[in-house]
């Protein structure tokens, strides 16, 4: 088993961005504070409850993926004002995502804002990699998104914290999901409440088995370079009075605004204009 590095809450986001290069994930200490933890825990109640383990998908290879015995829910937006102050406009997350991904785009958007409690007795996901949502666009010198996994309770190496591949970024992108690995290759993202495992969309990774009791709480939050789709459409989850009471950043993030191609065209329009304007 190796180790992943851990950064202090006010670590520069140059750090986080070197360990990005060197492992594929490195984990920030208390990036949100408790009070901002139980928010979240409370505005996400509902959904928690609302939501049963288990794949939302009838294909097999998805309900294997997203677990059985997982809760799994999106549209973090329109459930938690607190997510979108504190992780969407996360400024160190914004910081090194800009770092990570603005070579590649003059822009990026949430690829998706994501629940993933794992819950008692679930096996170890597939580890796989993010950027494998689109095999067309990988390239091994470009990076197209970048995720954090946010602890909303502690990651234990029991409970199934996220296990990750330090260095596997680095290895050909025609390696995709079920990726063997030895147990001393592998890295657990252990960590308090509060806490966030930053990671590349390259990185080997996967949920851990949870051979315990309890729930283990995560939030997942992602970026995608602009010119590509996101995971989740947040736009047709999100009502337009939700977004127009939010910070401009965070609609554009969102997606109610558009992308301009350096040296190319313009995309996401709204009747050839910036989707932002419709909150003009
Ligand atoms: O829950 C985790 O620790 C990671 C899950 C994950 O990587 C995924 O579902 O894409």
């Amino acid at each position: 088993m190796t180790e992943l590095k851990t950064l202090p809450i006010d670590c520069s986001h140059r750090e986080v961005f070197d360990a990005l290069r060197s492992d594929g994930g490195v984990i920030v200490e208390n990036l949100l504070d408790p009070s901002i933890v139980d928010e979240i825990v409370n505005d996400f109640a509902p959904a928690f409850a609302a939501n049963t383990p288990g794949s939302k998908s009838d294909e097999e290879v998805w309900q294997t993926f997203h677990g059985a015995t997982t809760k799994r829910f999106c549209g973090l937006a329109g459930k938690s004002r607190a997510w979108v102050d504190h992780v969407l406009l996360n400024p160190l997350l914004l910081a090194v995502a800009d770092e990570f991904l603005l070579p590649s785009a003059s822009d990026y958007w949430l690829n998706t804002g994501q629940v993933m409690a794992v819950g008692p007795g679930e096996p170890a996901q597939h580890l796989h990699r993010d950027e494998n949502n689109w095999p067309e666009a990988m390239r091994p010198e470009a990076e197209l998104t970048i995720s954090a996994m946010f602890a909303l309770s502690d990651f234990e190496m029991e409970n199934g914290a996220t296990v990750v591949v330090p260095g596997s970024q680095a290895l050909d992108p025609t390696v995709i999901r079920g990726t063997e690995v030895s147990a001393d290759e592998v890295a657990y993202a252990e960590m308090p409440a509060g806490s966030a495992m930053i990671y590349t969309g390259k990185v080997v990774h996967g949920a851990g088995h949870n051979a315990t009791s309890a729930w283990r709480y995560g939030m997942h939050t992602s970026f995608v370079v602009g010119w590509l789709r996101p995971e989740e459409a947040s736009p047709l989850a999100i009502d337009r009075e939700t977004a127009a009471s939010l910070p401009e950043r965070a609609r554009e993030l969102l997606g109610w605004g558009s992308y301009a191609s350096e040296g190319g065209g313009r995309t996401w329009l709204v009747d050839f204009e910036d989707a932002g304007r419709l909150f003009d």
